[in-house]
C-alpha cells in the first residue's frame, strides 16, 4: 500500500534517483562487464543484492555482463573428492581430473546460482561459459599449469545477440581449446578482462575484497592512469594480490576498454555507487 509520509529517508531516496539522471543518461547503451569473484559472493542476501543491482543496470538501459569466479567453491569440491590442488603464481595447477571438477563447479553450481539470483530479481539471466559459441578460445598458458588457458581468440558476437534479446549473460571462466574436446580453466579476472576487451566495454568493474589501489600512505587512489599503475608497480607500491587485478586492467585498456574500476564488492550496492553517483568507489584506471 502507498504510504503517506514525508519521512526524511523517502525524500532522500527521491533525491538520489533525481541526482542519478545524468549518470543514467551517460551510461545508456553502455557495456559494463562485472567480475564477480568467489570471495565477493557471500551469503544468499549478498547474492540477491548483487543480482538486484545487475538487473537494475539492465532496466535502465545498460548492457551488463557478469563474469564470475568461484575459487573457494572449487577448493571445497576438490576437498570433498580428495583431489589436492596447488597454485603457482596465483593460478591453479589444473590436471585432467581437476579441470573436470572446475567445469562442473563453475558452469554447474556457481553459474546457475548467479543466473537464478538474477532471474529471481526479475531479470533474464542466461548462463554460458567461454566454450559457448567459441566465446573464448584458449591456448595453454604455461606447461607447468596443465589445462590453464590463456585466451587467444575471442568471439563476442553471442554476447551482442544476448544483449539484443534483453538477456543478461553470466559467463563462467572456462575456454575451449583448438584441439578436440579440450577444456581450459581460466582465471576469473583474466577471463573478465579478455571479454571486456573483446566487447571494447565502457567499464570493467573488478569486484574484490579490498577497497582499491593504495598509495604509500595507505590511502585509496581514486583515479589513476595506466602509466601511474606501471610506475607504482615498479616501485613496489602495488604488490601481491593487487598485481593480477592491475595487470588485467592494463591489458583490458590496451584492448580498448574505456575504464577499469577496482572496487570493494563487500560494500553494499558497490556497482551502483560506482556507476550512478558522484561518489564513485574504489580506484578507476583510465587513460
Ligand atoms: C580459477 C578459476 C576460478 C576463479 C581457479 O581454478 O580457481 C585458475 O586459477 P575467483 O573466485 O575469481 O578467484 N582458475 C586458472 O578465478 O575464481
Amino acid at each position: 500500500m502507498r504510504k503517506q509520509s514525508m519521512n526524511r529517508d523517502w525524500i532522500a531516496t527521491a533525491r538520489t534517483l533525481s541526482e542519478a539522471l545524468p549518470y543514467l543518461q551517460r551510461y545508456t547503451g553502455a557495456v559494463v562487464v562485472v567480475k564477480f569473484g568467489g570471495n565477493a559472493m557471500g551469503d544468499d542476501d549478498a547474492m540477491a543484492e548483487f543480482a538486484r543491482d545487475i538487473v537494475l543496470m539492465r532496466q535502465v538501459g545498460l548492457n551488463p555482463v557478469v563474469v564470475h569466479g568461484g575459487g573457494p567453491m572449487i577448493n571445497e569440491m576438490l576437498g570433498r573428492l580428495g583431489i589436492e590442488s596447488d597454485f603457482v603464481r596465483g593460478k591453479r595447477v589444473t590436471d585432467k581430473a581437476t579441470v573436470e571438477v572446475v567445469e562442473m563447479v563453475l558452469s554447474g553450481l556457481v553459474n546457475k546460482r548467479i543466473v537464478q539470483a538474477i532471474n529471481q530479481q526479475g531479470g533474464r539471466g542466461v548462463g554460458l561459459s567461454g566454450k559457448d559459441a567459441n566465446l573464448m578460445m584458449c591456448e595453454p598458458d604455461d606447461p607447468e599449469l596443465g589445462f590453464v588457458g590463456r585466451p587467444v581468440q575471442m568471439n563476442p558476437q553471442v554476447l551482442h545477440d544476448l544483449f539484443a534479446s534483453d538477456i543478461i549473460p553470466v559467463v563462467a571462466p572456462l575456454g575451449a581449446g583448438f584441439g578436440e574436446n579440450e577444456t581450459f580453466n581460466v582465471n576469473g579476472d583474466t577471463a573478465a578482462g579478455a571479454i571486456a576487451g573483446a566487447l571494447k566495454a565502457d567499464r570493467l568493474l573488478l569486484l574484490t575484497d579490498v577497497p582499491g589501489v593504495k598509495n604509500t600512505e595507505g590511502e585509496v587512489v581514486t583515479e589513476l592512469t595506466p602509466e601511474e599503475v606501471t610506475r607504482m608497480t615498479d616501485e613496489g607500491v602495488i604488490a601481491g594480490g593487487m598485481i593480477p587485478k592491475t595487470q588485467t586492467a592494463l591489458s583490458a585498456i590496451a584492448a580498448g576498454v574505456r575504464g577499469v574500476v577496482i572496487i570493494d564488492g563487500r560494500v553494499r550496492n558497490a556497482c551502483l555507487l560506482e556507476l550512478f553517483t558522484e561518489h564513485g568507489s574504489g580506484s578507476l584506471i583510465k587513460p
